[in-house]
């Protein structure tokens, strides 16, 4: 049996169309929702990511402005543009890259960033309201993953769903997100990481496997049940000469055996990072909205 590939791509861009209608209405009411993108620094992937974010929101009609202050920027100063942007009428999303340099504190960022215009959903406010099943923005890697699955007819209900990896941005709210009594959740869930015991053990028992780990090739055919749904979220680049960039891109799946094992799989790239991007422009929608209420 080979597993069926989940077109993260085409699924993408289907939501990015449905977004493209909603803006339009907004436009038509006087609303063009507009996303602060803040990059900091010379970090080659998240250069890549926000190119993608920024194109997207130019073919949906959604405006969007660039920071890309240096690398050496000081908190202080760091924490004073965001002030500027919560501030500023005209700006309805707010995304600031990370990592961030190792001098400046990622908490104290997005802490200060308007929990009204926290589109990453990272945000304690918006994490708070996650956890107990209030309408908020979610963070838009996991949202992505959740619509993923609904979108492929697979239903999380009274499943297994293991995640491997518990980072504030994938693990922990991916956990909350399918753990709630609501449409597309109710499964069971198990967060594995660095100190769980009996990895593998665990992950057998997974009928959905989340992987969000960061490390490439690290899930393998026996670590995976016969015909469970295998998310791969991670995204590593590892060398490869014989391509023009140098690099290649895999993610924490061992993909070509683990797919004879699986019932579906994402691939990277093309699986749930094009997912990040397509839920960032539903949160920003999300934001412009909430003004006309
Ligand atoms: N603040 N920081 C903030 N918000 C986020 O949601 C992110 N994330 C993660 C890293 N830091 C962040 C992203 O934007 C990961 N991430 C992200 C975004 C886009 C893509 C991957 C990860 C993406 O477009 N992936 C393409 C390939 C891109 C390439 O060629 O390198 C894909 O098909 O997977």
């Amino acid at each position: 049996m080979t597993a069926k590939i989940i077109d993260g791509k085409a699924i993408a861009a289907q939501i990015r169309q449905e977004a493209k209608n909603e803006v339009e209405v907004l436009k038509d009411r006087g609303v063009t929702p507009c996303l602060a993108a803040v990059l900091v620094g010379d970090v080659a992937a998240s250069k890549v990511y926000v190119k993608n974010k920024r194109k997207a929101c130019e073919n949906i009609g959604i405006a969007s402005v660039l920071h890309t202050p240096t690398a050496e920027i000081s908190e202080p100063e760091l924490l004073k543009l965001i002030d500027e942007l919560n501030h500023d009428q005209a700006i309805h999303g707010i995304l600031v890259q990370l990592p961030l340099p190792k001098h400046i504190d990622e908490t104290k960022v997005i802490e200060a960033i308007d929990p009204s215009k926290d589109v990453d959903g990272f945000h304690p406010y918006n994490v708070g309201r996650l956890v107990i099943g209030l309408d908020t923005f979610r963070s838009c890697t996991p949202a992505g993953v959740q619509e993923l699955l609904l979108r492929s007819g697979i239903d999380v209900a009274g499943q297994h769903v293991v995640i491997i990896g518990r980072s504030n941005i994938v693990g922990k709210p991916m956990a909350n997100i399918v753990v709630q009594k609501q449409k597309g959740a109710n499964a069971t869930v198990t967060i594995c990481h660095s100190r769980t015991r009996n990895l593998p053990e665990i992950t057998r028992q997974a009928d959905i496997l989340i992987s969000a780990l960061g490390q490439p090739q690290f899930v393998k055919p026996d670590m995976v049940k016969q015909g469970a749904v295998v998310i791969d979220v991670g995204i590593n680049r590892i060398d490869d000469p014989s391509s023009d960039k140098g690099y290649k891109l895999v993610g924490d799946v061992d993909f070509e055996p683990v797919s004879k094992v699986a019932s579906a799989v994402t691939p990277v790239p093309g699986g749930v990072g094009p997912m990040t991007v397509a839920m960032l422009m539903v949160n920003t929608i999300k934001a412009a909205r909430m003004l006309l209420k």
